[in-house]
């Protein structure tokens, strides 16, 4: 399957691609690619059921927009922006094929050349003020592209996203802040975390547009933040997206997470992003279910074939890691 949305325009369909199929496609390879890495890695973060906002946001993206992802999903991202599987499952095995050259985990970073930023440590929320400080600089350069930035519900309890959205307010910034709500943080559920108004009114308070979206529908969140990345070229001004949506999997692949009511995540299971807009394709003719079967069946053949290849992928010598940076190519 070598579907790539890097060249998808936002929030319209080309006419000789239409975009749903192309965003099944993208969630769907996505999915197959974090479920072979979670038969071989307890310790990821899987991004299952989220797939609805990050991939609808990515590939809202033009490439000369910068993303910057959330840590969950930030791999799913990459791939939504072209990048090439089995470098982005080298990369999280910490192997020399993947686009850190095994310098840094690979799900926190990604394909730097396509203006695809991660974390540089495992600190949750400078990533906002880099996405911010990216928007500044679309500005200098004299506007026509945008940043956008994807961050969890705990994180949105970061001082960092206050801090960018008075600053985006106040200068006018192309930045479009995304906030992936899986209603957990760990084991703290939001309702739990995220006192006072919803996270939308926080962000009206500084003056920003912002918007709650069913994180769990790919075409409206592909709307809602096309719609904000095309102000944020034109009109030069920040937007807020407010994306609900649910962690299917436990923190971690090998997280129990027994600290949340089954039936809760039945619910949430029975909106799943995948089977939602396969199905609408299927109610509206536009892809049989054997059809869809067989775009499944391709992505986990592509996954396995590009986990298989990353596992062969060497391991860079212990003295190189300390000596190089993580991007830069000697
Ligand atoms: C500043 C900071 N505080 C705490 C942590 C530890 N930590 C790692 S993941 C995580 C949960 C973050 O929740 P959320 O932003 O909702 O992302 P999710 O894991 O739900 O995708 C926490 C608290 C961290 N990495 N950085
Ligand atoms: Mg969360």
């Amino acid at each position: 399957m070598s579907t790539q949305l890097s060249s998808l325009p936002a929030s319209e369909a080309s006419p000789r691609e239409p975009r749903e199929p192309a965003l099944l496609a993208a969630m769907l390879r996505g999915r197959a690619m974090e479920d072979a890495l979670g038969r071989v890695s307890g310790h990821y973060h899987p991004a299952r059921g989220e797939e609805g906002v990050i991939v609808g946001s990515f590939a809202a993206l033009r490439d000369t927009d910068y993303g910057l992802p959330h840590y969950r999903g930030a791999i799913v991202a990459s791939l939504t922006r072209g990048a090439d599987m089995r470098r982005l499952l080298a990369g999280v095995l910490g192997k020399t094929t993947g686009y850190t050259r095994g310098r840094q985990r690979g799900d926190f970073l990604g394909r730097f050349e396509a203006r695809f930023f991660g974390l540089f440590s495992g600190t949750l929320g400078p990533s906002i003020g880099y996405a911010t400080g990216a928007a500044l600089s679309c500005k200098l350069d004299g506007g026509g592209s945008a940043a956008m930035v994807t961050f969890g519900d705990g994180t949105a309890n970061s001082g960092l996203l206050y801090e960018s959205m008075n600053m985006a307010s106040m200068l006018r910034l192309p930045v479009v802040f995304v906030c992936q709500n899986n209603q957990y943080a760990v084991s703290m559920p939001a309702a739990r975390s995220i006192g006072g108004s919803a996270l939308a009114d926080r962000a009206r308070a500084f003056g920003i547009d912002a918007f709650d979206v069913d994180g769990n529908d790919v075409l409206a969140v592909h709307d809602a933040v096309g719609r904000a990345l095309e102000r944020a070229r034109t009109r030069g001004t920040p937007s807020f997206v407010h994306a609900l949506t649910y962690r299917v999997s436990g923190h971690w692949a090998s997280d129990p997470a027994g600290y949340r009511p089954a039936e809760e995540r039945e619910a949430w299971i029975a909106r799943d992003p995948v089977a939602r807009l396969a199905r609408q394709l299927v109610d509206a003719g536009a892809l049989t279910q054997a059809g869809y079967e067989h775009l499944s069946a391709e992505a986990e053949a592509e996954a396995a074939q590009a986990l298989t290849q990353a596992q062969a992928d060497p391991l860079p010598d212990a003295g190189v890691i300390a000596d190089a940076d993580a991007y830069v190519q000697e």
